[in-house]
This record gives C-alpha cells, structure tokens and sequence, in this order.
C-alpha cells in the first residue's frame, strides 16, 4: 500500500478505531483527523502531501529539526548491533559514555546522571530521590512535597500530585499524600507584553516561606518547579524569583528540582535552562530534547552530594531500589549520543541566544491583533494569550489550532494561550513564514 493508500484507509476507518488517544478530544479528532506522515528539518507532511511548519518541535522535543540523519543512522546501526540489554546488575558501554557525555554540559556540580524513559518517570524518580536521600541521611521526617500552581509535571502519581493543572488533577483521586502547592506566577495586570522575564513577582517566591511556616521546613524534603511553566502557557519567571527560590530552599533545608524536560537542550540558549538563569538546582529533571524525541528518554542529573549520600552502605548492597526495565536502552543511549554530536557540530545548543532577539521583535510585533491580551516569549519559545470567548473557554484557542494547521503551521495551544517553540534550526525567514501564518489566523478567527 501506497502511503496516499494507506491514509485514505486510516481515515477510512477511524472513527471505530481501537486507539484510546492521550491527552486529546477522541471523539471529535476520530471525526475530522488531522493527521501526520512524515517529517524532514523544521517541517511535517501530512498524508496527503499538506506541507506544514512545526512550530512546537513535536511537542517541544525535536530541538535539532526531524529525521536528522546522523541520528537515524546511529539508530539503524544499534538496533542491528544490541537492541536490548538489562540494565539492573548488567551494563553496556553507550549507557556509561551518554552519562557522560551529559555530565559534561549539565550545570557544574550536577555530576551524575540517572536514566529513565520520559519526563514523567524523570519527575518520579527525582521526588523519590529526594525522599530516599532525606531518609538515608537520618531525615527521615523530610516528607512533604512541593509543587506549584499551574507547574505540569508528566501524568504518574508524583507528577500529577506536585502538578498545579487542575484539570489535569481532579478526576484521579487523593493523589499523593503531604504535598502542598506554592502560588503561579502569572500576573497579566502587571506583566502583561513583557519581553523576557517579567519585571514583577519576585516576592511570589516568598509563598515558600509560608508553607514553611505552616508545615515546618523540617518536614519538607523538595521543591519542584519548571524554570519556565510551558505545559501551562509559559509563564516566564520573574527576575530574581528562582534566586529567591533557591536561597529560601537553602536556609530550610529543601532540595530544589528544576524540572527542566522542555527548558534543557539549548530551548533558551544554553544546554540547561539552570544555566541561562543563573540558578543552581539540587536535581534537575529533563527528557524530550536529550534524544531529539528520537528514542524516547529521559534523565535526571543530581548533584555529587546526593549521589554520595548512597555511597555508604555494604558495597554490595543495591544502592537506590529504583529502575526500568528500558532505563538506558540502548536505542536511546545511540540516539542521544549522535543528537549530542549533531548540537555540538551545528551549535544548536546557543543557537537561541542568537535567534531571540529577532524572535522576541517578530513575536511582539503581533500586538495589537484581535483579542490578543498577552505576547510573551523566552529563549526560542513564544506564547499569545488570547482573551476566551464567553462561555467557551479554549474554543477561539482550538480554532487558530485548526485553521494554523490548514494555512500551513503546527502550533501547540492550551485552551487560550497558542505557544511556539520551533526547531532550533530555525532560519529567520522560517521566522516570518510562522508569524505570517499566525498574525493571518489571529486576525480572522473571531
Ligand atoms: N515535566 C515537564 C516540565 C514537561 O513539560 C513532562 C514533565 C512529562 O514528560 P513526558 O515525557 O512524560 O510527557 C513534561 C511534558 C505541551 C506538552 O504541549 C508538554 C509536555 C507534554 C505534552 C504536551 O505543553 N511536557
């Protein structure tokens, strides 16, 4: 079967199909799917043929451009050399030379390097951490957790409990018990059009302080907080707000996760996100960009002070009771590795250091559109907060979603807020070709 064909069958036969889709309205997309085909550099292929512009990386994964192949080939090599090795009590040499690789350009002191499968099991895997090493050191009583209004970290139970989405929240229950939530940051009163990091808010950070007070810093063990709230419709942080984070954390005893799973790999100019604040985590989460979304992956780097603290017992004894089957796949060792060579040789890594001001003038030149209530943008990400139609929340959203698509762009959008973040390999007349598709749209959706 042709690939014209097999699509027509696809669609054919979708709205029986047995597939229960993650995160998506089944019934409606079953009725009119948009669908996927193919990918090449900066653009997606529909089955038709329907050239389209991504505008989000995937989903804020594919930072090095699609189907690079450098890092297909080194796929294709692995999975005909060893597809599979156990990675509990056993080993193989990708996994050890990745963990490497990724020590050298994490934040300096973030010196070791835990493998996992997504940015859910990233997120879990570092709040367990951060209990065991509580418990290892003799702080047993370090238990609560915190996260932040509006904060998204992955769907597991962890996750979903440190999360502040609270559609994402409500239908699952009690969660997990002894966590507790700081304040969002997002103020459009004050901060509305700001260019980078927004001037006001810093204070927000204080709300630590009062949870702090209400439950007492010792029974604390760690704060998880996304440098930049994406999932949720980027919310920038406010200057000097993760410094005040990091410094109330420190005078408690808190341990400080950066959830960095769309912040790393080069999305604001450095490798880590961490790095281009200035800020120093405990623990940092990631995933997504560490293969370039190829072979899923995810990570979690830790500072040399946690990893020691298990260090310590009979050395035969298994350290840290935690793993998957697919933690440090080889497939994903091979793709992470050749994804690292492909943003070193290209410099993606800064590359949106040098784009970002062109992208922040191009972004705020859309002011002034219908409806548009908020333009903010950080590193190569951008996000047009659109006032909702009444009674409907998210539907003027989901309409500029559809009809980007027909005029040519993948955008993500999260009820009324649509957020860009494109390849890192991006050239400025791609620039322009997105913000067309965009301003075209805003300006004709009512
Ligand atoms: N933490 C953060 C900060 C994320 O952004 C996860 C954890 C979970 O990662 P996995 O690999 O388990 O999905 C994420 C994922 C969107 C969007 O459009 C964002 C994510 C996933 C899907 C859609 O905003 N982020």
């Amino acid at each position: 079967m042709n690939e014209r064909a097999r699509a027509a069958a696809v669609t054919h036969s979708l709205e029986d199909s047995a597939l229960f889709m993650p995160f998506s309205a089944n019934r409606q997309f079953k009725k009119a799917p948009r669908l996927l085909a193919r990918a090449e550099g900066i653009h997606y292929y529909t089955p038709e043929g329907h050239k389209l512009i991504d505008g989000t990386s995937g989903l804020w994964c594919v930072n090095a451009g699609h189907c690079r192949r450098k890092i297909v080939e080194a796929v294709q090599k692995q999975v005909a050399t060893m597809e599979f090795a156990p990675p509990f009590q056993m080993g193989h040499p990708l996994a050890f030379e990745f963990a490497d690789r990724l020590a050298q350009l994490a934040p300096k002191g973030l010196s070791r390097v835990f493998f996992t499968n997504s940015g859910s099991e990233s997120v879990d895997t570092a709040l367990k951490l951060a209990l065991a090493y509580h418990r290892v050191r003799g702080e047993g009583h370090r238990v609560r957790l915190i996260g932040r209004e509006r904060g998204y970290h992955g769907v597991n139970f962890g996750g979903t409990a440190v999360g502040g989405i609270v559609g994402n929240r409500k239908i699952f229950g009690a969660l997990v018990a002894g966590v507790d939530h700081i304040r969002h940051t997002h103020d459009l009163a004050k901060n509305a059009f700001s260019r980078g990091q927004p001037k006001h808010g810093a204070e927000l950070a204080d709300d630590l302080e009062r949870l702090c007070q209400l439950h007492d810093p010792s029974t604390i063990a760690a704060l998880i907080v996304e440098p930049v709230a994406c999932s949720t419709g980027v919310l920038v942080p406010p200057l000097g707000y993760l410094e005040r984070l990091r410094e109330i954390c420190d005078r408690h005893g808190i341990l400080l996760i950066f959830d960095e799973v769309i912040t790393a790999w080069g999305r604001l100019g450095r490798p880590f996100g961490s790095q281009y604040f200035g800020v120093t985590p405990d623990l940092i989460t990631t995933a997504k960009g560490i293969t370039n979304a190829t072979v899923p992956m995810g990570a979690v780097f830790m500072k040399e002070s946690i990893y020691q603290a298990f260090m310590t017992g009979p050395e035969g004894a298994i350290e840290m009771p935690h793993g998957y089957t697919y933690s440090s796949h080889p497939l994903a060792c091979a793709a992470g590795l050749a994804t690292l060579d492909v943003y070193a040789e290209e410099g993606l890594l800064t590359r949106a250091g040098e784009l970002a001001p062109y992208w922040e003038e191009q972004a705020h030149a859309l002011k002034g559109l219908p409806n548009v209530i908020d333009i903010r943008n950080i590193g190569l990400i951008a996000a047009f907060e659109l006032a909702p139609r009444q009674g409907a929340a998210g539907a003027r959203g989901f309409e500029v979603h559809t009809r980007a698509f027909e005029k040519g762009a993948y955008v993500r959008v999260t009820g009324d807020i649509i957020a860009l973040a494109p390849p890192l390999i991006i050239q400025k007349a791609e620039i322009d070709q997105l913000f067309g598709i965009v301003r075209e749209v805003l300006g004709s959706v009512g």
